[in-house]
């Protein structure tokens, strides 16, 4: 168990007790360790061989001292399992609603015994939760837009999350003997911004005799941070990950493993389409073979390629697979020739020290360098984001002469000196346009008044990309991902004066921002608005994040040329300072 589960049960604890009506002091005493833990440098599971440790740590007495043992010998915590028997489980997801704390939870619960989220939007629904207590209409609504955006959310994950799992396992079951092939399948081979549960097949020689799966199965159980088994057969495992991620593993024999892959990617309306078509041709398609009706003679299992081919189809890139289109056009061989990582020439937007950065201009050349990139951008932010440290007109002129200054001793990369520029309320940028024209490259973000209404919002972005300065639009429509709506505003209004004014659109890379997302970069494509594929790095470690933009770009089937940071380093540059 790491620090961080052990905190989010203490932190159970503490509201598990709160409800419960106990004294808060002891409700403090599990939030206090709970803080204390998740700070720690070291592994709580590393101290508790010696106790006395624990005492050290500030925060933590001697009941919680004894808590921790206890927990890592009984594998629970006291309070919180008998809490949790007075109460049932489902009273821990209540906590999770937006807005709805232990203290409106134990109201509820003493006025109608109901500690479920079913239970409690039923109330809200009849009317009962505005009667109780320094509630009201107002009250009883927001719960339900809680609730409503939780269930929205709820259970999926954040594709690094996903992508970091996955290559947990795939690492851990390649090291079994007999296990040549570890691949992950569904939505995260998709590519899809966030992901339900993680498919991962696994083939080779192992797989084939029942004696040698039950090796790897047992294997798989004692992986680390696995929680519970919800369902064991002879080739699958589902099980529960620490994070809350369901993981389906499967293992299955080489010779139709094609078949498997291209059953378990999905996406499940583009497989009953490609299974129409088969049954078209004659042919069967399932996770074994592609098969003949007449004899069950399989043609094709294994691998996609060939069952693709068999279909008459060029190969479908996994990230297509959402029967959009992508079917007609592999059979017209029309399919685009989708962007590639390698691609890209440079990034351009990046934060340093001088505003929310943690590395230095130097730094973030440097590594920009090191990963090949012909060119990169300093963009740090501008005034307005006080929180950020960012830039009056006066640093902005000062900062860009640095980065030039820096820019011509490096050898390899060109530098960019520009601006992450605020759009303000009113739709004017935070700096001077004396400032701005100085710049190589401007763009321009919202990071504030997300709550305006969608005529306001139009007009701001539309004036912003008006001014002759903007490069491009920074993460467009704001969104985060299990987190916050987009603010409400005419994307295609917004297109038209992007190509009118031919100011560019980020695809911010970001997994929680993916920014602009697979469909709306389909849009800017079809009003002809070019791309910029940036990370907005803020260390230099976060500049690998590219990756996870260009897999939305392939989603929304761009090619090389409707990315504007494929160019060369003039090239890109000139589109920057005076459109494409
Ligand atoms: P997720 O997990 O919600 O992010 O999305 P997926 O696409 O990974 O969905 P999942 O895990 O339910 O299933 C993985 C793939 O397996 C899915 O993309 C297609 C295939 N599959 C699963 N169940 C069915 C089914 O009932 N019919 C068909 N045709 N395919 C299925
Ligand atoms: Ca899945
Ligand atoms: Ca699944
Ligand atoms: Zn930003």
């Amino acid at each position: 168990m790491d620090n961080k589960a052990i905190a989010t049960l203490l932190y159970e604890t503490a509201d598990l007790l709160e409800i419960d009506g106990q004294d808060s002091f002891r409700v403090r005493s599990y939030r206090n360790a709970a803080e204390a833990i998740e700070a720690l440098p070291q592994q709580v599971a590393d101290l508790v061989s010696e106790p006395k440790k624990l005492l050290e740590i500030q925060g933590i007495g001697k009941g919680m001292q004894a808590n921790l043992v206890m927990l890592f010998k009984d594998g629970h915590i006291e309070a919180h399992a008998e809490l949790l028997k007075k109460y049932r489980p489902s009273m821990l997801e209540l906590l999770k609603i937006q807005g709805l704390g232990p203290k409106t939870i134990a109201l509820i619960w003493s006025a109608y015994q109901v500690s479920d989220l079913e239970g409690v939007e039923k109330l809200a629904r009849e009317g009962k939760i505005r009667t109780l207590p320094r509630m009201g209409e107002k009250h009883e609504a927001k719960l339900l837009k809680a609730i409503e955006d939780y269930r929205r959310i709820a259970g999926r994950f954040l594709l690094d999350v996903a992508e970091g799992l996955a290559d947990k396992l795939v690492e851990y079951l390649l090291a079994v003997p007999g296990v040549e092939k570890v691949t992950p399948a569904g939505s995260l081979r998709r590519g899809r911004e966030t992901v339900g549960d993680l498919d991962i097949l696994v083939t080779g020689k192992g797989c084939i005799e029942a004696e040698s799966r039950q090796k790897i199965t047992e294997h798989l159980l004692s992986f680390p941070g696995l929680m519970d088994i919800i369902a064991q057969g002879d080739n699958k495992v589902s099980f529960r990950h620490r994070n809350g991620m369901q993981v389906d593993v499967r293992l299955l024999p080489p010779e139709s493993f094609g078949a498997a892959m291209q059953y378990f990617t999905g996406s499940k309306a583009h497989n009953v389409a490609l299974r129409q078509r088969a049954l078209k041709m004659g042919f069967t398609l399932n996770e074994y073979s592609l098969s003949r009706v007449e004899d069950e003679k399989p043609v094709a299992r294994k691998t996609e390629e060939e069952i693709y081919a068999k279909l008459k189809l060029d190969y479908i890139p996994p990230e297509l697979r959402e029967n959009l289109g992508e079917i007609e056009a592999a059979a017209t061989h029309t399919l685009p020739e989708l962007i590639e990582l390698s691609d890209i020439r440079g990034d351009v937007h990046m934060h340093t020290v001088e505003t929310d950065g943690r590395n230095t201009i130097e730094e973030m050349a440097e590594a920009a360098r090191e990963r090949g990139y012909e060119y990169m951008a300093i963009t740090d932010h501008s005034k307005n984001l006080a929180f950020a440290n960012g830039l009056t007109d006066e640093r902005a002129l000062a900062h860009i002469e640095k980065i030039r200054a820096i820019g011509k001793k490096m050898k390899g990369i060109r530098v960019l000196a520009g601006i992450e520029v605020d759009i303000l309320g009113d739709g004017s940028l935070d700096l001077s346009d004396s400032v701005l024209e100085q710049m190589d490259i401007v763009i321009a973000s919202v990071h504030s008044l997300f709550n305006q209404d969608r005529a306001t919002m139009t007009e701001r972005l539309l004036k912003a990309i008006s001014n002759p300065n903007t490069s491009l639009l920074g993460h467009p429509t704001g969104r985060q991902l299990l987190r916050r709506d987009a603010y409400p505003f005419d994307l295609d209004a917004v297109l038209k004066a992007a190509a009118k004014y031919r100011v560019a659109m980020e695809l911010n890379s970001y997994p929680e921002r993916l920014d602009l997302n697979d469909v709306n970069l389909r849009l800017a494509k079809q009003h002809g608005v070019k791309i910029v594929i940036n990370t907005d790095s803020h260390h230099t470690s976060h500049m690998e994040k590219l990756h996870y933009g260009v897999t939305q770009a392939r989603r929304a089937w761009l090619a090389k040329d409707d990315v504007l940071n494929t160019l060369p380093a003039q090239a890109f540059a000139r589109a920057m300072k005076h459109g494409w």
